[in-house]
């Protein structure tokens, strides 16, 4: 027999769904159930629900209208790798660089934690869209939650509500999603994901990629098991268009790992020399890529909003992005001054002398204590952000002319580089190496190997994950070129050589003319790169040639390390790992 708590389900959903809600009703045994419908009375009525819990803090209405603040359990700040797991059939398909659980013992693991979990509580059922309404390449994913501000996040940050019933219809082909936030204990936080299933479970945190299971969970981690499946990409990767002052439009994808940048590449703001050409974003974290019936790669963004790094963030560095959270945005984790106004590190305001930290506890300004949490974050609509490309809403998504594949590396990795060819360009984000940073639990600042940004990202095998990348070109008549950059390269003095931000437009400019046959390169070790008379320098302050040669230098000694620490993965993944791989590295020595 149904759950008493389900006898009056809304008339849209369907018989498949309601099956599978009522067992995870009958599980956790919540006091009540919500249907979300993505109305804005209902996010008035979650957001009063949320104030009087102390789940959120309302701003200054007339600084930031329509934001709240929210503070999470100071143990419970990023996403948790350590406890993330694949769970499949057999450990293979999640290969060496995943947690891998087999997936009965993990469902009933999951389900002694979730029995009774919900009692006193309330279950929010979040039905949900990743893509456009009408899309082929959208999925539809169903959430049940206990946390309210988990609702109001994927309210933000994906097309939530009967948008997602209307899309799934009578079918049962959506993501079965059950969070439960327990008593949020690092002992009982368990991410897990059954891609045969179609399912996650998401126990013990409330934070960010932990538990918008819309986002890293089912965009990228079963996404990315489908796309194999299906014949697409799922990809930790922004979307952009550099539209030309002669209105010529170029669409980008770029891969950088969490922290690395892709929010404020997305959202660039040309600089003075510039000012006839327009960065569009199109998304700031994920792309589906799918080869068109033109035998182009479209890509669509699936998420409706940004989750994006608070600290670093200004009127400087990402106009827009300050533009975006002006209005109808929830801040993680941030700073809260005596006037109802946030504030983190890199803010344009001055520290203040006094505030709340991101704990809510007194800080000063002079604190050897950050006030704003390294990885403090904002949810706010894209809709919000002054330079959304309108063909965001095309269901089929933009055509891809180059595909960027960058990390965050102090030495050895030059500005930007252009791969050869397809299969290099796979090596290229296939040896990928960033520094670790706070978006994740762990040491941070150490060089790991990341392949196109995925490695936490990825869910099935990594090895297969490759060739599915070569086997792709296959499918693809026109593909896009690949390149390589890295915005970190620091001096001895410890300072970035390379300006960044509005600046990365140049190597934008290179970029966009290598795709349209414009500009010249020269042949490298490391693939084509631009010559100083190909690179506009023009109008940089203290940035002239021998500065340029010294961010794309390519110091030898260090590139004999960096192969000895490509091959640490290489070996790690060796049986899956495709010959080309092997192919490739044997011609980099060669060439260095
Ligand atoms: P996730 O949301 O975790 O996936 O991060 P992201 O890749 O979107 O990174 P984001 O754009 O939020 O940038 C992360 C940090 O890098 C911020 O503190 C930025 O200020 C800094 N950053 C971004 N672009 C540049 C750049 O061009 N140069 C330098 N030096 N720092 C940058
Ligand atoms: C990332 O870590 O890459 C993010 C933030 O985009 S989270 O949603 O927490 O994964
Ligand atoms: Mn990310």
């Amino acid at each position: 027999m149904i759950h008493p708590l389900l006898a009056n389900p809304p008339a849209i959903v369907n018989p498949a769904v309601l099956r599978w809600i009522d067992q995870q009703v009958q599980l956790t045994e919540p006091d009540a159930v919500v249907w979300c419908d993505g109305s804005a009375g209902e996010r008035d009525r979650l957001q009063a629900v949320a104030v009087a819990d102390g789940t959120l803090i309302p701003l200054n209405p007339d600084k930031h209208p329509g934001c709240f603040l929210h503070r999470s359990n100071p143990n419970d700040v990023a996403r948790v790798e350590q406890l993330t797991y694949i769970c499949t059939p057999t450990e293979e398909e999640a290969g060496p660089t995943n947690n891998w659980a087999e997936p009965r013992a993990m469902r009933r693991r999951l389900d002694e934690l979730c029995r009774g979990a919900m009692r006193g509580r309330t279950l929010y059922v979040v039905p949900y869209l990743m893509g456009q309404p009408g899309s082929p390449m959208a999925k539809v994913g169903v959430e049940l939650t206990d946390s309210v501000y988990v609702v109001l996040n994927m309210r933000i940050m994906t097309r939530m509500g009967d948008v997602a019933w209307r899309h799934l219809g009578d079918g049962d082909d959506f993501n079965r999603g059950l969070h439960c936030l327990l008593d949020v204990d690092p002992e009982r936080r368990l991410i897990c994901h059954f891609p045969q299933d179609n399912a996650i479970v998401s126990v013990g945190s409330g934070y960010g990629g932990n538990v918008l299971l819309g986002k890293k969970c089912l965009a990228l981690r079963i996404g990315s098991y489908l796309g194999r499946r299906e014949g697409w990409l799922a990809e930790h990767m922004l979307i952009l268009g550099v539209e030309s002052p002669a209105g010529e439009k170029t669409y980008i994808a770029a891969a950088f790992p969490s922290a690395c940048g892709k929010t404020n590449f997305a959202m660039l703001v040309p600089p003075a020399r510039y000012q006839d050409w327009k960065i569009w974003t199109l998304g700031d974290d994920i792309a589906w890529m799918r080869p068109g019936v033109d035998g182009v790669l479209h890509a669509i963004n699936p998420e409706a909003g940004y989750f994006g790094v608070a600290p670093g963030t200004n009127a400087k560095t990402n106009p827009n992005a300050m533009r975006t959270i002006a209005r109808d945005t929830i801040f993680t984790n941030v700073a809260l001054r005596p006037d109802g106004t946030v504030w983190w590190e890199g803010h344009d305001d001055p520290p203040p002398a006094e505030c709340l930290d991101w704990q809510g506890r007194p800080w000063k300004a002079g604190s050897t204590e950050k006030a704003a949490h390294p990885n403090s974050r904002f949810t706010a609509p894209m809709a919000n952000n002054p330079s959304l490309a309108p063909e965001t809403a095309l269901p089929g998504g933009v055509p891809i002319s180059a595909i960027i594949f960058g990390g965050r590396r102090a030495s050895t990795l030059p500005l930007v580089c252009e791969a050869f060819n397809w299969v290099h360009g796979v090596f290229l984000g296939a040896t990928m190496g960033s520094e670790t940073t706070a978006a994740a639990v762990g040491t941070v600042g150490q060089v790991r190997r990341d392949p196109m940004a995925m490695l936490p990202f990825c869910g099935y095998n990594i090895g297969w994950y490759f060739r599915h990348w070569l086997n792709m070109r296959k499918r693809i008549v026109q593909p896009p070129r690949i390149f390589q950059v890295n915005w970190f390269r620091k001096g001895d003095d410890g300072r970035f050589l390379w300006p960044g931000f509005g600046e990365n437009m140049r190597v934008l400019k290179w970029i966009v003319d290598r795709c349209h046959g414009r500009v010249g390169a020269w042949e490298t070790p490391l693939g084509w790169v631009p010559r100083t008379q190909d690179f506009d320098l023009g109008g940089m302050e203290n940035f002239g040639p021998p500065e340029f040669e010294t961010v794309q230098n390519i110091n030898l000694e260090e590139w004999r390390r960096e192969v000895l620490s490509q091959d640490e993965l290489f070996m790690r993944i060796y049986s899956q790992l495709p010959k080309e791989m092997i192919f490739q590295r044997e011609l980099l020595v060669g060439r260095l």
